[in-house]
């Protein structure tokens, strides 16, 4: 395909409710959404890059730095441009895997529209639906935390994740489990704690929990399997998986036993299909990560999930848990406990331009 023009487009999306995790509060997502055209079609990317470095190095000022700087010239100076070919032109560009996890899945929508082909059969998906599970931020106190995850048991969410820190662990917990009985529960440590916890969390395995997420900093592999021999309650890496080479070494170290796929975090869908590819010749079980995306990033997950070697259900969840309005025209909705896999060509949804434009806050369009 040739590349006619790229267009970075910056837009505010309020949340419905603040969102605290172990590395601060958002209350406001301010996303860059990429569009690429081609004489015959046109594809979306969805950056998932926060507004600071705080939950990995990257941010989203300088997600559209590095691109426009370094990423847009190195696609622009080759004339054919196909999805697989993104990955290769820009690897002499070292990290920032959100910024060019952005591009090439714009590159792959543009791609599958042209041809017609859906983002599931791309990623080897195999099924119509999703179970969807639904992230709980950190809460003031355990009476808020309990009337949360009731609402969302009440909408239909079939796994509960629990965010965590130090000092709001076993009793939240304690207290979900105590409330909701045998339902399907996790936690997520966002990289809060070190080694010296290691008994302090093996207070968890008394909750029956699926997994503990990321419980040590992301460089900390050894540190993991170490843990994992610690506690009983099974280790999932989050931010510690850059790449399909990292998830099979920290599998081979015994530090993973479920592994978190996020495509923005390992630099695109493609790699992310590698990913789970690794996972189902290891028999270990990968979920699909969410990043508080829009419509355009969670149709792309969900078809992602389609995949079998997504075993768990994913941080999926409903565009309402996020966002009162979506910037699609067929928000993702959870019905049964599941969200729909898209089925169209590409993303198989269709930007809501009017609301775009709306929550837009700037535009750069290049050319080669
Ligand atoms: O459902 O989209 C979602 C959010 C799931 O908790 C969630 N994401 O660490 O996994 C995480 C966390 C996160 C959110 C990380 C925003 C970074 C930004």
């Amino acid at each position: 395909m040739k590349i006619d023009t790229i267009e970075l487009r910056r837009i505010a999306m309020p949340l419905v409710s603040p969102f605290r995790t172990s590395f601060g509060i958002q209350t406001e997502r301010d996303i860059l959404l990429v569009r690429v055209t081609t004489p015959e079609a046109e594809g979306w990317g969805e950056c998932v890059a926060l507004l600071e470095p705080v939950y990995s190095s990257e941010y989203v000022d300088g997600a559209q730095q590095v691109m426009e700087r370094f990423l847009l010239p190195h696609l622009f100076a080759q004339g054919d441009v196909n999805t697989t070919d993104v990955a290769p032109l820009l690897a002499p560009v070292q990290g920032h895997r959100m910024a060019k996890a952005a591009l090439e899945m714009a590159v792959l929508d543009a791609e599958l529209r042209l041809t017609g082909r859906s983002w599931a059969r791309e990623m080897g998906g195999t099924v119509d639906r999703v179970p969807s599970g639904v992230s709980v931020g950190i809460l003031d106190t355990v009476p808020q935390l309990l009337e949360t995850v009731q609402r969302y048991v009440d909408d239909g969410y079939v796994r509960i994740k629990l965010k965590i820190e130090p000092g709001w662990d076993i009793e939240p917990v304690a207290a979900v489990r105590e409330r909701f009985g045998d339902i399907p529960l996790q936690v997520d440590a966002n990289a809060a704690y070190t080694l010296a916890d290691a008994q302090h969390l093996a207070q968890l395995d008394a909750f029956d929990l699926l997994m503990i997420e990321q419980p040590l900093p992301e460089d900390h592999i050894r540190a993991h399997a170490e843990l994992a021999r610690t506690v009983r309650t099974p280790i999932c890496l989050d931010e510690s998986i850059v790449s399909a080479q990292s998830c099979v070494d920290a599998i081979m170290m015994g530090a993973v036993h479920v592994v978190n796929i996020k495509p923005g975090r390992v630099g695109g869908y493609l790699e992310a299909r590698k990913i789970a590819d690794v996972c189902a010749a290891h028999d270990v079980p990968a979920w699909c990560g969410g990043m508080v995306e829009t419509g355009l990033g969670r149709a792309a997950n969900a078809a992602l999930a389609a995949n079998p070697a997504f075993r768990l259900p994913g941080d999926i969840s409903a565009a309402a848990r996020f966002y009162a309005r979506d910037i699609v025209t067929e928000p993702i909705t959870v019905e049964d406990g599941h969200v729909r896999v898209p089925e169209g060509p590409g993303l198989g949804t269709m930007i809501d331009q009017a609301f775009l434009d709306e929550v837009t806050t700037s535009v750069t369009t290049h050319t080669g």
